[in-house]
């Protein structure tokens, strides 16, 4: 089993970031050597702190599907197509963020928003509920830029299509609207890495996706589970052609652990 997680809205709470609730189920999957990777919007430079207060150890992807880091001295044989970061490989998908941000500032006067570039620590704190410290973290960006949205839904979908045009992919995530290369998303990072896993056994590798948001809903629709974690903020996404998606009875963190639990018990795990 491979585990394919969003952070905000499911593993962490989405009013203070706490992930308590999934202690026992995350130290359940360290047990059984069932990696659980972290796919998120956020960036590398957040992700260090939390892979320490998740004492986490397996492979992430950052800034929806932009790139992937996979732990040097694990299981994986390097690439030459990898960079090296840290004590991490990278495969990076995404674009550069500076052309988005031009793009996106080209539209400035047909459409309501702030992008991040734009905002100050203090208004992303203020709007996030991040700490100074995380703000400071989030906005080390390389390869998207989220957009706090003031228009309507009506001109978001308008916003989608002109961007769609400019080879940029507009997604939701819990309270920003993210820009992002056409050619990456977090569905499209998790396949890379289920064939990577794919490539080191023999064994059929199964995947089971988490995630709350809109983002999250074309890498649930893609994994053998999918589970949609409910939200105290949005009804659940509707995910496609699937009929067996699992919706938790719990928001956020407690959700993911039942969800966890549920499929342990299903594969025969405990
Ligand atoms: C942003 O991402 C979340 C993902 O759901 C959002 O759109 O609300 C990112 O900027 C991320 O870097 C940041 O940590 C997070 C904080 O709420 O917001
Ligand atoms: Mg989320
Ligand atoms: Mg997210």
């Amino acid at each position: 089993l491979l585990v394919f997680t969003d952070l905000d809205g499911t593993l962490l709470d989405h009013y203070d970031y706490n992930f308590s609730a999934a202690n026992d189920a995350l130290s359940s999957l360290r047990t059984l050597g069932i990696p659980c990777v972290l796919n998120t919007s956020k960036t590398y430079a957040e992700l260090l702190e939390l892979r320490h207060a998740l004492r986490h150890k397996d492979p992430f992807i950052v800034e929806n599907g932009a790139a992937i880091y996979l732990p040097i001295n694990s299981r994986f044989d390097p690439n030459p197509e990898w960079a090296q970061c840290g004590d991490f490989w990278v495969k990076a998908f995404g674009p550069n963020r500076q052309e988005l941000i031009k793009v996106a500032q080209s539209m400035k006067s047909q459409f309501d928003f702030i992008g991040y570039h734009d905002l100050t620590k203090e208004q992303l704190m203020e709007h996030t509920g991040l700490d100074f410290n995380t703000a400071a973290l989030s906005m080390q960006r390389e390869f998207t830029e989220p957009l706090i949205w003031n228009d309507s839904n009506n001109a978001l979908a308008e916003f989608r299509s002109l961007m769609e045009k400019e080879g940029i992919k507009v997604q939701k995530g819990g309270r920003f609207v993210h820009l992002m290369g056409q050619d990456c998303d977090k569905a499209i990072a998790m396949q890379w890495l289920i064939e990577c896993y794919q490539s080191c056994t023999s064994d059929t590798v199964k995947s089971i996706a988490l995630g709350d948001g809109e983002n999250d809903v074309e890498m649930i629709s893609k994994a053998n589970i999918p589970v949609v974690v409910r939200s105290p903020v949005h009804a659940p996404p509707e995910i496609p052609n699937r009929n067996d998606v699992w919706i938790t009875d719990s928001y956020g963190p407690k959700g993911w652990s039942e969800a966890i639990n549920q499929a342990l018990k299903n594969e025969g795990f405990i």
